[in-house]
Order: C-alpha cells, then sequence, then structure tokens
C-alpha cells in the first residue's frame, strides 16, 4: 500500500512538472507546445535543420521529452543525410566570440526535458551526403540506453 501512494506521488509530481513547462513553452512559442510529454515514452518534437551543401557541414535543433519512469540517456546518433552527428556545445566568450566543443553524455531524467537550440547543445551534421535545402527534411536517430533508437523527421528551415 505505501509504496502504491509513493508511486502515486512521484506520477502527480511528473505531471505537474509537465504541465509547468508546458504553459511556459506556450508564452514564447506556439510551435513549441504541438506535442507534449506523453507519459510512458520518450518524445522528440521541434525537429529542424538548417541548410547545407553536399559534403558540408549543417546543425540540427530538436527538443526531447522523456515521460518514462526512468532515467536515460543518449548514446549516439546518425541521420540519412550525413556520414556523422556529433552532439556539440555552443560556447560563448568573454570576448563575444563563440566556438563549439563536443559535448559530454546527455542523462535525461524521467519527467525532463533536453532542448538543443541554437546558442546551446546542437547536433552537427558532418560530411553531408546531398545538398539539403529549405522545403527538404531529412531523418534524425537518437539511440537511447534504454528505449532504443528514436528517429525524428526534420524540416529544412532557416531559423525555428
Ligand atoms: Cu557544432
Amino acid at each position: 500500500m505505501k509504496s502504491t501512494q509513493h508511486l502515486l506521488l512521484i506520477l502527480l509530481s511528473g505531471c505537474f512538472l509537465f504541465l509547468g513547462c508546458g504553459s511556459e513553452s506556450n508564452s514564447s512559442n506556439e510551435s513549441d507546445s504541438k506535442q507534449e510529454v506523453v507519459l510512458g515514452k520518450i518524445a522528440i518534437d521541434n525537429a529542424w535543420a538548417r541548410p547545407g551543401s553536399q559534403q558540408g557541414k549543417s546543425a540540427a535543433y530538436l527538443r526531447i521529452s522523456n515521460g518514462t519512469a526512468s532515467t536515460d540517456t543518449l548514446l549516439s546518433f546518425s541521420s540519412d543525410a550525413a556520414e556523422n552527428v556529433e552532439l556539440h556545445e555552443s560556447i560563448e566568450h568573454d570576448d563575444g566570440t563563440t566556438s563549439m566543443q563536443p559535448a559530454g553524455q546527455q542523462v535525461i531524467p524521467s519527467g525532463e526535458k533536453l532542448r538543443l537550440q541554437p546558442g546551446g547543445l546542437h547536433l552537427m551534421l558532418i560530411n553531408l551526403k546531398r545538398d539539403i535545402a529549405v522545403g527538404d527534411s531529412l531523418q534524425i536517430s537518437l539511440e537511447f540506453a534504454r528505449v532504443g533508437t528514436i528517429t525524428a523527421i526534420a524540416p529544412v528551415q532557416i531559423q525555428q
């Protein structure tokens, strides 16, 4: 009985977390709330990628919501449009310049979101297999330690 109540509490606090995030994103960006966190699964939404040229680079962004009861860890990334996909983070220096570096392993606790967005974490699409232009779309696959691989479709846009 006690453990049931405990579980209920966890579920309830999880719901409040999601509601909080939802209303916050509603005010800032309508499209940000198209898909809300779905309990029981890891969801990816708001995926998009910048245009790029064959053999060149591009960056892709998305939001990951962990609606499962467990922490999960991002292991690897791939795309049908690039030979190699790396997780990077942008860093702003004191002199105003920015650079980027490979980001460490990302752990997403239950009920939390991870945002990949300009100026922060992003997926670097390296050695593009084809030109990607506005109006195209590409696949981005994320491999998680627990739930396995999830593939999202990312439209190519200039900005979100
Ligand atoms: Cu980068």
